[in-house]
């Protein structure tokens, strides 16, 4: 194949594959209205709403009292019209109004009468569609109040979307939290003594038998440590590792969060920072038998996370999260992931949040990775490699789907 015939056969292949989304904020329709979707939840991304207060003199406290159409109508006018929408979150807004045929500026009258119209759970599947993914794997809290109803009632399972088991409140979270499973009849203490991590494992295998996660996850701060003498490390040794290895699930690690530096935009409040990745290292060693999802959120931790994935097969590194997830670092993580690992991580998750957001995260990932793709596959045919089409879509269907597949799914 010439170079003209591989950049056409990896967008031709990119294009086709119907794409695993292995982490987001989306859920199945069977656990009721706590899915996000439509234009004013699309307009009122936190992504946004951070960079809202960057061109308007309203302060946070007075935006966050605001309804939520109000607070769309402030976003959109400022964002949209006052402002072009050049920033990676506001052009991807105009990209799913483009999708749908609607009005990427002026009013959102339009806009607003159509998502109205829609049934959820069509417009699931043309948002699907839209955007090449055939599942996503959600995120599901079983300290969360709003969710937890939903799953106490049995949801039917739906065959596009899998279950995570999120431990953000037991392993960051557990001062606030260990009464919560106290009042549930688990016998657990503050300080994480006695029994509580055996009760901790009994609490997590009753909502795996509830949920059927296809992992665990849980995001971590920069300042993440391994060993450490704290309930979180307690609770990972004694009861969240056992029983992945119980469950023969993945354990995803999502490490670099500053959380809250600005408590002031609440969601919109986290920041990024540098981990020390020899927590990784000791853990990936210590735990041999477990396998690791992993993401971090420094672009400075990208090129040694590559070279622990090399080292440990345990590891599998996944997307270019949330402050990543822009086309300028995407490239960057992207070009030394295959350098240095082939095809054998995950190069992209959406982290959605709002259901059409897929269609532009897909869409911006499929526009990036192309020529990424293509000249890898074009630099090994000037070496002398042979490239075939067949190649391409074994390759492209391995990073976006089987490395998952395998990984997680059939093990
Ligand atoms: O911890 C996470 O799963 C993060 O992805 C979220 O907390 C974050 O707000 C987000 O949605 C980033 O894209
Ligand atoms: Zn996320």
């Amino acid at each position: 194949m010439n170079p003209e015939q591989i950049r056409a056969a990896v967008q031709e292949e990119l294009q086709a594959l119907p794409i695993i989304d292995i982490h987001t904020h989306l859920f199945q329709p069977s656990l009721g209205p706590i899915g996000l979707w439509g234009i004013d939840e699309l307009i009122t991304y936190h992504y946004l709403e951070a960079e809202l207060f960057r061109s308007c003199p309203i302060t946070p406290t007075q935006y966050f009292s605001m309804g939520k159409q109000a607070q769309a109508d402030l976003i959109w006018k400022t964002l949209f019209i006052d402002n072009t929408p050049i920033s990676e979150a506001t052009r991807g807004v105009v990209a799913v109004l483009n999708a749908f045929g609607l009005p990427t500026s002026g009013s959102l009258t339009e806009a607003r009468a159509f998502f109205a119209s829609r049934k959820l759970d069509q417009h699931i599947d043309d948002v699907f569609r839209l955007a090449g993914i055939d599942q996503a794997v959600m995120t599901n809290d079983p300290l969360d109040p709003t969710e937890v109803p939903a799953w106490e009632a049995n949801p039917a399972t739906d065959k596009r979307f899998h279950a995570v088991l999120r431990l953000d409140r037991i392993l960051n979270k557990w001062a606030q939290h260990w009464e919560v499973l106290k009042e549930q009849g688990y016998d657990v203490a503050a300080d994480g003594s006695g029994n509580s991590a055996s009760e901790v494992r009994r609490f997590l295998s009753k909502w795996c038998d509830k949920m059927n996660p296809v992992y665990m996850a849980v995001s971590l701060p920069d300042t993440f440590a391994y060993p450490e003498d704290s309930t979180r490390i307690l609770f990972l040794r004694e009861a969240v590792l056992p029983l992945c290895r119980e469950r023969n699930i993945p354990l995803s690690t999502m490490i670099g969060v500053r959380y809250l530096v600005n408590p002031t935009l609440k969601l919109a409040g986290d920041g990024a920072g540098k981990s020390d990745l020899r927590a990784v290292e000791r853990m990936a060693l210590d735990f041999g038998d477990n396998r690791f999802l992993i993401s971090l959120l420094s672009r400075e931790n990208q090129h040694e996370l590559c070279v622990y994935a090399r080292k440990f097969a345990n590891l599998m590194p996944f997307g270019c999260w949330w402050f990543l997830n822009n086309p300028s670092v995407v490239e960057e993580m992207t070009r030394e992931r295959i350098e240095m690992l082939g095809a054998s991580f995950i190069p992209q998750h959406s982290d959605a949040r709002v259901l059409e957001q897929v269609i532009y995260k897909w869409r911006n990932t499929r526009r990036t990775l192309t020529p990424i793709l293509a000249g890898t596959f074009q630099t090994l045919a000037e070496d002398g490699g042979i490239v075939t089409r067949d190649a391409i879509r074994r390759d492209i269907t391995r990073m976006f789907r089987g490395n998952f597949e395998n990984f997680v799914l059939s093990r």
